[in-house]
């Protein structure tokens, strides 16, 4: 099995995170969906990562998708409740987090326009998406120890990796003093071995020059 993906994209890390909880092998293809000579549309038409290359070649996105696949496929470490209730309770919280992601990535766009094509409106727009998420995210984890309760779901992984692309990408917006019930269980999540070995950062530019 291979994943398609960017050391950046928050999407991938979900896949990432789910693969290592899961101890799935797999080999990880870099790919960035931006480079003019991306081969990423030769696996899905969309354009984007991550995708999922199966042993049979065939492909598997967006990442909602390859998740419940990767869960599906071995018994170990479920993360997603067979209960409808269960389920859908963990899924209302990918939906949040990857709501924010989908946000926050769209507020990084029209950032990167030049200033006479950047929209200040769908900037503030995408922003108070996030601010009303993470109000939402707060009011419903409460006091709990997990996003659902006592164990720890693909909620909790779609809720970390949505804070951490918030501090990667967002580092201004200091989400931890609003909200001291999200930045508790963030900071526990920071703790697994899956959440550490994914941290978000730039690929060293392939033309880097070796130091001398
Ligand atoms: C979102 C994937 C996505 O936006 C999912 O997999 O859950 N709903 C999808 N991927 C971005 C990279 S990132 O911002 O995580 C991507 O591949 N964009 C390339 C493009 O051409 O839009």
């Amino acid at each position: 099995m291979k994943l398609i993906g960017s050391l950046t994209s928050p999407f991938v890390r979900k896949a990432r995170i789910v693969l290592a909880e899961k101890k799935i092998e797999y080999t990880f293809e870099l790919e960035n969906p931006w480079d003019a000579k991306s081969r990423v549309p030769d696996a899905n038409p969309l354009g984007k990562v991550p995708v999922l290359v199966l042993e049979d070649d065939s492909t598997l996105f967006d990442s909602r998708v390859i998740v419940e696949f990767l869960d599906r496929l071995s018994p170990l470490n479920k993360l997603i409740p067979t209960d409808n209730r269960e389920k859908i309770e963990v899924k209302r919280w990918e939906a949040l987090a990857d709501g924010v992601l989908d946000a926050a990535v769209a507020v990084v766009l029209e950032r990167r326009r030049p200033s006479k094509q950047r929209s200040e409106p769908t900037i503030k727009r995408q922003l108070e998406k996030i601010e009303r998420a993470l109000a939402v995210m707060s009011r419903d984890l409460g006091d709990k120890p997990w996003c659902t309760g006592n164990s720890f779901t693909l909620a909790d992984i779609a809720f970390g990796v949505a804070l951490g692309y918030l501090d990667f990408r967002h580092g201004s917006y200091d989400w931890r003093v609003l909200h001291a019930n999200l930045a508790k269980l963030a900071a526990k999540l920071a703790e697994r071995p899956s959440f550490a070995d994914t941290v978000p950062h730039e690929a060293p530019a392939a033309d880097a020059k070796p130091k001398k």
